[in-house]
């Protein structure tokens, strides 16, 4: 007989996307592909992080468009927001309120190792801000606050939840237990998805270069021409080697849509030229994305019923963080 398991048995879990640029076929595979799959099985909570948007500089109108066009996106890939919680993180306060009780629980000197800071300060000199220096905590204040057993992210992110990890420990071992620790979900395949002009970056949304990356929402033509112009080397065989990132990248992408293996598709286009592989690729990623994209195009229509969705989901969300961060207040020593 089948057990059915109920709502209170489910592992929890959370995570989050910034609504930094438009998003990319590395955002789809590395994490947003397991938030769909992963709805039924678990309880989950998402969100759209835009506090995290702007520890680099942002239009406000520009902004404002992106955090109403991801949290569409999120819902024309399939995230039902009756069965989730989805939200947007500015609009919960004890998202920030938290990041400050951790702050003054978190070392600089740990800070200083994260690798995104070293990259993200690199490539804005002219903007190195204290919050995005502090960012991980308030990552770990997104995650913490809903107590999950699981966050499904891209491979990029492990060291921000390590350093989570790390906070939650220290928190209830100082305080005793408010937090639960939580494990990083990363996929098979697709965990790093890197730029089709130059396989050694991965691939990311605030690329200036656009041929780098494929957007959710790009055209068909745009996504078949991206894949066609994408760096790879003069070999001419479609085999999947560390001597050959662009089209190991290119493997990779085909086989995280498909569910193929690696192998399999050697076989497939084994004694076929580079034109025939990249045109498949093509079209098995434009083919994906063609009936989100026409979702979204609906929804991103009505302004209303979105309000109205994100609305609900804040609400939901201030339930769970609310009382985790009443707790963590009354262990530091606050009076309520
Ligand atoms: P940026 O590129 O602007 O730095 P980002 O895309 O890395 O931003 P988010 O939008 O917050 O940052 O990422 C959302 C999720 O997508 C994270 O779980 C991240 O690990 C995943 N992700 C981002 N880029 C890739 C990629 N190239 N391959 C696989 N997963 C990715
Ligand atoms: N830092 C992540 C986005 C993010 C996140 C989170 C992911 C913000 N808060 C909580 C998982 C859980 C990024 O830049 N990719």
């Amino acid at each position: 007989m089948c057990q059915q398991i109920s709502d209170t048995q489910k592992k929890k879990v959370l995570s989050c996307i910034q609504p930094s640029g438009m998003l990319t076929l590395g955002n789809y595979l590395g994490a947003l592909k397991n938030w769909v799959s992963m709805q039924d099985e678990f309880d989950c909570t998402f969100a759209v992080a835009d506090l995290h948007a702007i520890t680099v500089r942002q239009e406000p109108s520009e902004l404002r468009a992106r955090i109403y066009s991801t949290y569409a996106l999120l819902l024309a890939l399939g995230i039902d927001p009756e069965k989730n919680i989805l939200f947007i993180q500015s609009q919960v306060p004890e998202h920030t309120a938290l990041s400050w009780i951790l702050s003054c629980n978190t070392q600089f000197g740990e800070m200083s190792r994260m690798t995104q800071f070293k990259d993200k300060s690199a490539k804005h000199p002219e903007n190195i801000n204290v919050g995005l220096f502090s960012y991980p905590v308030l990552m770990a204040a997104d995650i913490l606050l809903y107590k999950p057993d699981l966050v499904p992210v891209g491979a990029d992110q492990k060291q921000h939840l390590e350093i989570a990890r790390d906070i939650a420990i220290r928190f209830n071992n100082k305080y005793g237990e408010v937090f639960t620790v939580p494990e990083a979900y990363i996929p098979k395949t697709g965990a790093r998805v890197m730029s089709l002009q130059d396989p050694s970056k991965k691939m990311s949304k605030s690329d200036d270069n656009p041929n780098a990356w494929v957007a959710i929402l790009d055209s068909r033509d745009d996504i078949i021409r991206k894949f066609k112009r994408a760096v790879t080397d003069s070999e001419a065989c479609v085999r999947f080697s560390p001597e050959k990132p662009g089209i190991s990248n290119l493997i990779t992408i085909y086989s995280a849509v498909t569910g193929k293996s690696a192998e399999q598709v050697e076989r497939e286009f084994d004694g076929k030229g580079y034109g025939d592989f990249k045109l498949a690729v093509g079209e098995t990623v434009a083919d994906a994305l063609a009936p989100v994209k026409q979702r979204y195009d609906e929804i991103i229509k009505d302004k209303k019923a979105l309000e109205t969705l994100y609305r609900e989901g804040a609400q939901k969300a201030s339930k769970t963080a609310s009382k985790t961060y009443f707790k963590a207040m009354k262990k530091v020593g606050f009076v309520i």
